[in-house]
C-alpha cells in the first residue's frame, strides 16, 4: 500500500494553522533554528527488516494481520513509514531471514521508496534447516574449528549480499557464551572469537565497517563472549580501524550509565552504531522513549557533544537503527512512535546550551549544570520535529494519517489476516 503525496499534503493543510502557532512559539526560543531544522531533516533511523511483523516472547506470539510476507513487502512498509515521517530512509537486513534473491530489483524497489541499505546483520545464533553444523554451543567461539569456519563463511556471504545492495557495514551480534560455570574456557572462547572475527575482517571491503554488538546475557545466562562494551572494545581495537563497537540500549545490566559508555567510545573513535529501543529490565525491545525518555536525552546529549568534539557528521558518521520488537502494538505504529522519540531526544540535545554547560562544569556549579540539561529536556520540541517533517515533504502528524487512511485495515485486505513475517 502507498499513501499518495497529495493525501499527506491535504492532511497537512488541515493542521497547518495550529502547527504554525506551536512552531513559532518554540522557534522563538531557539537561536540557530535553521541549522537545527537542517540537522533534523538529515537524521535518519534505519528500520530492521525483522521489525515489521509482530514479535513474540518464548511463551507466545500473537500475530497481527497484514504482516509483510516477503522482503518486497517489508520494503513497501518501510517506504510507507518514510513517506510519512521522512526520517526512516534506510533498511537493515538480516540474513538469512531476508535474503535478497534478486539484488538488482530489490535495490530498485528500495530506491523507489527513498531507502538505502544500512548495516547487514548476520545470524549465527540459530540453526537453519539446511545447516550442517549446530550453533548450540556457540559459533565463533566454538571448540570445533569446523563450526567456526561455517560461521565465518556465513558472515562473508552476508557481506557479499551487502555489496550487491550497496550496504557498507556488517553488524555481528553473537549469542556465544556459556550457561554454566566450567562450561567454557573464557580465554580460549575469546581467542577463537577474535580469530574468527579477524577472518571476516579480512574479507571486508576497504570502505566497509564491521560493528561488534555486545550483550550481557541471553540466550546464555552465565557468560557472554561479547558481554559488554569493554569486551567489544577489546575485539574492535585488536581488529583494526574498520572495526567499531555497537551499542544496543537494551544490552546493559540494570542502571548502567549508558551515556558515559557512549561518551568514552566516541572519544576513542570506536563507536560505530546504535540500536534504539527502551526497556524496564534489559533486552525488552520496547518502543523507544516509552520508559526512560530522560535517559535517552542524556545519551543523545553525549552523542551530540562527542560527535561535535570530533567534527563528526551526526546523520552519516554513525549507523542509527531501531532494534525493537512489537508484542502487542501494530508494528508500523510502534515504529512511528520510536522514530518520533528519537527525533525528540535528538532535537533536545541540539538545544542544550553547550557554552553555559561548559562554564557551569568549570565552575563546579552543579545546580546550573542540571538546570541547563533539564531545561533542554523540558522544551516541547514536537512542533520543531513536525516542521522538519513538513519541509522534507512528510506529514505533520504521521500517526493520524496512518489511522485516518486505515493503513493496517488495507494491509490486511491486501495480505490477509493470518500473516507471519520472518524474524524472531
Ligand atoms: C539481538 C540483538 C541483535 C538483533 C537480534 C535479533 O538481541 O539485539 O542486534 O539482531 O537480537
Ligand atoms: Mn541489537
Ligand atoms: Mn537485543
Amino acid at each position: 500500500m502507498r499513501i499518495e503525496k497529495y493525501k499527506i499534503e491535504e492532511h497537512n493543510q488541515s493542521l497547518l494553522k495550529e502547527h504554525k502557532r506551536k512552531f513559532e512559539f518554540v522557534a522563538a526560543e531557539i537561536k540557530d533554528i535553521e541549522s537545527v531544522l537542517q540537522k533534523l531533516i538529515q537524521f535518519q533511523a534505519a528500520i530492521p527488516s525483522w521489525a515489521l511483523g509482530t514479535g513474540g516472547t518464548r511463551f507466545a506470539r500473537f500475530s497481527g494481520g497484514g504482516e509483510p510476507k516477503s522482503l518486497e513487502e517489508k520494503i513497501e512498509d518501510i517506504g510507507l513509514l518514510h513517506a510519512l515521517n521522512k526520517s526512516s530512509g534506510a533498511i537493515s537486513l538480516h540474513i538469512p531471514w531476508d535474503i535478497p534473491e534478486n539484488a538488482a530489483s530489490i535495490k530498485t524497489l528500495a530506491a523507489q521508496n527513498g531507502l538505502r541499505f544500512d548495516a547487514m546483520n548476520s545470524n549465527t545464533f540459530q540453526d537453519q534447516p539446511d545447516q550442517k553444523l549446530s550453533y548450540k554451543f556457540g559459533s565463533m567461539q566454538h571448540v570445533d574449528k569446523a563450526v567456526r569456519k561455517q560461521a565465518i563463511e556465513h558472515n562473508i556471504e552476508v557481506i557479499k549480499y551487502g555489496v550487491e545492495l550497496g550496504s557498507e557495514s556488517l553488524t555481528v551480534w553473537l549469542s556465544d557464551g556459556s550457561c554454566f560455570p566450567g562450561q567454557l574456557n573464557f580465554r580460549k572462547a575469546f581467542q577463537n572469537t577474535l580469530e574468527s572475527l579477524q577472518e571476516i575482517y579480512t574479507a571486508l571491503p576497504d570502505h566497509w565497517k564491521i560493528f561488534v554488538e555486545y550483550k550481557p546475557y541471553e540466550p546464555n545466562f552465565y557468560s557472554m563472549t561479547v558481554g559488554d562494551w569493554g569486551q567489544s572494545l577489546l575485539y574492535t581495537t585488536k581488529l583494526g580501524k574498520k572495526a567499531y563497537t555497537l551499542v544496543d540500549l537494551g544490552h546493559h545490566l540494570p542502571n548502567a550509565n549508558i551515556e558515559q559508555i557512549v561518551a568514552l567510545l566516541i572519544m576513542e573513535g570506536k563507536l560505530g552504531g546504535f540500536h534504539f529501543n527502551d526497556s524496564k529490565y534489559s533486552d525488552d525491545d520496547l518502543t523507544v522513549g516509552s520508559i526512560k525518555p530522560y535517559q535517552l536525552f542524556l545519551i543523545f546529549n553525549e552523542l551530540v557533544e562527542g560527535m561535535d568534539a570530533r567534527d563528526m557528521h551526526h546523520a552519516s558518521d554513525l549507523a542509527w537503527m531501531i532494534d525493537a520488537s512489537h508484542n502487542i502494538k501494530d508494528p508500523l505504529e510502534d515504529l512511528l512512535q520510536s522514530v518520533e522519540a528519537i527525533m525528540i531526544s535528538y532535537a533536545q540535545a541540539l538545544l542544550v546550551d553547550r557554552k553555559k554547560l561548559v562554564d557551569a562544569q568549570n565552575n563546579n556549579d552543579v545546580v546550573t549544570a542540571q538546570e541547563i540539561l533539564q531545561h533542554a529536556f523540558r522544551i516541547d520540541v514536537r512542533a520543531l520535529i513536525a516542521e522538519a517533517r513538513l519541509r522534507a515533504g512528510g506529514s505533520l502528524n504521521p500517526l493520524a494519517v496512518y489511522r485516518s487512511k486505515k493503513v493496517r485495515e488495507n494491509l490486511i485486505k491486501e495480505r490477509g489476516s493470518k500473516t507471519v513475517a520472518t524474524g524472531l
